[in-house]
């Protein structure tokens, strides 16, 4: 039996900013998917999932592959299989089981987990390989066969991720990934709202509306003839953006502009209060970025608002929500001499009025996927992509 592992991420700060080609600041999670499996002599895949929600997955892989009915876990699977085989087929199917100590729909990226998951196993079975950054490229792409028209976030993280560090992914003018270390003495805290946020559902058509409206605010003249986002701030200022935005866009497309640039300026403040282990001026700059999702992107909840409310309180140096919105988590960063008292409070508050003991957790920054043999086993044997 052969393992591949795929771990969730947690986005520090740099929200809907990656499809409009700005950066982010994720790091990967030790929660993770992992896929138990054995290489086939025919191109089918045949997966079980140890969560019983999910039924058995059966299919062939090939150029063009249909998908299966909307909103099943196997058209995660079937998108890395075709994305890999237009890439690099023909491939050898995969029998075997999944399981994960990954939330579903919590903003915590299992799909993307489940992609890369999946192709890291079928490049194994099949004796292949492709260099990292085009991988983490061609599954971002290749996610979008679940109709969601998302950035490259997730597929990068989740391959990238580096143990003990966040990192910075830029995504032009080519894909870049800078490990920056979390300080030992910060806490990274993620509170699931248990509100689904399931893209494969009503959440995708919201998410590819922000996608359209950014677009569309970029090409109303606002771009100073700049392809993107990131072309644009390298020509003129964030203030220089907003002033020359207003005239030329009406109050919602005016807003979802202004969380776009001045959240992208955000990951680069972040990154230096990061470097500089600036917990006060992290802190402010996830405040700052969770009123912009709210009031501007318009992407939060009640109950997300609620989460970020009570860690604050409870002496979160800031917090937000993280992921897409709509439903999913929020992120809390706090001082190892705060985080018991923000679990407690989030606990009490938030938790247990709605029957659970509590479903946040500190979040360790991680390695990413890797695949190897036998169960669990550690050390050389770890095949890295
Ligand atoms: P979630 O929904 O949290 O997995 C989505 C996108 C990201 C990024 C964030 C918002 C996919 C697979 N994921 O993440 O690329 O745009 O929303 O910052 O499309």
């Amino acid at each position: 039996m052969r393992v591949a592992r795929a771990p969730g991420r947690v986005n520090l700060i740099g929200e809907h900013t990656d499809y409009n080609g700005l950066p982010v600041l994720p790091m990967a999670l030790d929660r993770e998917i992992v896929l138990a499996f054995e290489p086939r002599a025919d191109r089918r895949v045949i997966l079980r999932n140890s969560d019983a929600r999910f039924p058995a997955i059966d299919f062939e892989l090939g150029e063009e592959i249909p998908p299966d009915a909307g909103g099943a876990w196997g058209n995660y699977v079937r998108a890395a299989g075709q994305a890999l085989w237009r890439e690099a087929g023909p491939l050898v199917g995969i029998e075997g089981e999944v399981s994960s100590t990954l939330p579903v729909a919590s903003g915590l990226s299992s799909s993307s987990a489940m992609v890369v998951a999946t192709a890291i196993a079928l490049l194994d079975a099949s004796h292949k390989s492709v260099p990292r950054e085009r991988l983490m490229d061609l599954l971002a792409r290749g996610e979008r066969y679940v109709g969601l028209e998302g950035g490259g976030m997730d597929q990068a993280i989740s391959l990238g991720g580096v143990a003990g560090s966040a990192l910075r992914i830029d995504f032009r003018p080519s894909l870049t990934l800078t490990p920056v270390r979390v300080p030992e003495a910060w806490r990274v805290i993620v509170a699931p709202s248990l509100v689904e946020a399931r893209k494969s559902a009503g959440a995708k058509d919201a998410y590819n509306a922000r996608v359209r409206e950014c677009r569309e605010a970029l090409a109303r003249g606002t771009g100073h003839g700049a392809r993107d986002y990131q072309e644009l701030l390298a020509r003129v200022s964030v203030p220089e953006a907003l002033a020359a935005a207003r005239p030329l866009l009406d109050d919602v497309l005016f807003r979802r502009f202004r969380h776009v640039v001045t959240e992208g300026a955000r990951v680069d403040a972040a990154v230096e209060a990061l470097r500089a282990a600036d917990l006060a001026a992290f802190g402010a700059l996830l405040r700052a970025s969770h009123a912009s999702l709210r009031d501007d992107y318009e992407v939060s909840s009640k109950e997300l608002d609620e989460l970020v409310a009570i860690s604050e309180g409870a002496g979160a140096a800031g917090a937000r929500l993280t992921g897409a919105g709509f439903g999913g988590s929020i992120v809390a960063v706090a001082s190892s001499d705060f985080s018991d008292a923000v679990l407690s409070a989030l606990s009490r508050d938030y938790y247990r009025p709605r029957g659970v003991p509590s479903a946040a957790f500190v979040a360790v920054p991680s390695a990413g996927a890797r695949v190897a043999w036998g169960r669990a086993m550690p050390g050389p044997l770890f095949r890295s992509f």
